[in-house]
């Protein structure tokens, strides 16, 4: 597929996909959700990739939310079609056997800051600055916002943002527990590398169960989810890399995973 809206780089064990479009500040509009969809869909299939940092071009946004004039002129078949492909790209980034970063350079609004919600861990520039703003607009959040967000927040923090739709910059998101941390903007990308680049050192089978551990589990009662926890255990015992990092260990030496 050919890529017009998104950038797709790699750097060894790391991709980077930046939505690039900051003429319209990275809003996201049918073929930038489907340029989406195909980069996460392509990413999950390449083992040597080990961890994704998602990021918005130009120095103002992540993602200013889903392109408001491309949605104007959707009727209603269109706009459900919109939303589907929407959740699948949201779906896409959580099914993702990698890490997900969100490197959030700016705003993060509605559909964008949704996005954000679908990463497992959410970096912010100290320009940063999230909101659900779509009450503005006589709507209701879309693309999971509404289930993501209290999940991350606590209900009330959340009621707070979807009925308010204020916007709340990187400090307010740290505060909260929306952001895991804030940086400078110029730090930012690197921040994420050094993160990402610590997660690629480490086992990819026991980093992938831990993802699908951690969402799956997400999704069930706790004494479910802890049974649930204990056969993704015993599926790293059928790993090589395991018996490899506890060989190391007792080795006093560092491990050498092979994904296998
Ligand atoms: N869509 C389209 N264009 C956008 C945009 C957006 N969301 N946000 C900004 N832009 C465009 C502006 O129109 C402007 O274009 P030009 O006039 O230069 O052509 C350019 O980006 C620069 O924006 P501004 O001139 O407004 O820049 P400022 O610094 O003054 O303001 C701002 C920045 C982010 C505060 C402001 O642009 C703004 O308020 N943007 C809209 C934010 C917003 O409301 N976002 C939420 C969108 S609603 C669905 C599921 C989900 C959704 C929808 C449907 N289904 C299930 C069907 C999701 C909905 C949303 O995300």
């Amino acid at each position: 597929m050919e890529l017009h809206n998104v950038r797709l780089e790699k750097e060894g064990a790391v991709a980077v996909v930046v939505i690039d479009r900051p003429k319209a500040l990275n809003a996201l509009n049918y073929d930038t959700l489907k340029e989406l969809l195909y980069c996460f869909k392509t990413l999950a299939q390449e083992k040597e990739i080990g961890a994704i940092i998602l990021t918005g071009g130009g120095e103002k946004a992540f993602v200013a939310g889903a392109d408001i004039s491309y949605m104007q002129e959707l009727n209603g078949l269109e706009g459900a079609e919109f939303g589907a492909l929407g959740h699948a790209v949201m779906a896409a980034i959580e099914d993702a056997p990698q890490p997900v970063i969100a490197a959030v350079n700016g705003f993060a609004l509605g559909g964008g800051c949704e996005l954000s919600l679908a990463c497992d861990i959410r970096v912010a520039s100290e320009t940063a600055k999230f909101g659900q703003p779509e009450v503005n607009l006589g709507v209701i959040p879309g693309f999971g916002g509404t289930q993501r967000l209290p999940r991350i927040v606590g209900k009330g923090i959340a009621c707070e943002l979807l009925y308010t739709g204020d916007m709340i910059d990187a400090a307010e998101a740290l505060r909260i527990g929306l952001v895991n941390k804030v940086v400078a903007t110029d730090e930012l990308l690197d921040t994420c590398r050094v993160m990402a680049s610590k997660i690629t050192a480490k086992g990819p089978i026991a980093i992938r169960l831990c993802k699908e551990t951690v969402n799956n589990g997400m999704q069930m009662d706790i004494t479910r989810a802890n049974r649930y926890e204990a056969t993704q255990f015993g599926q790293c015992f059928a790993s090589e890399d395991q018996k490899e990092g506890m060989k190391a260990f007792l080795e006093k030496r560092k491990p050498s995973f092979q994904g296998k």
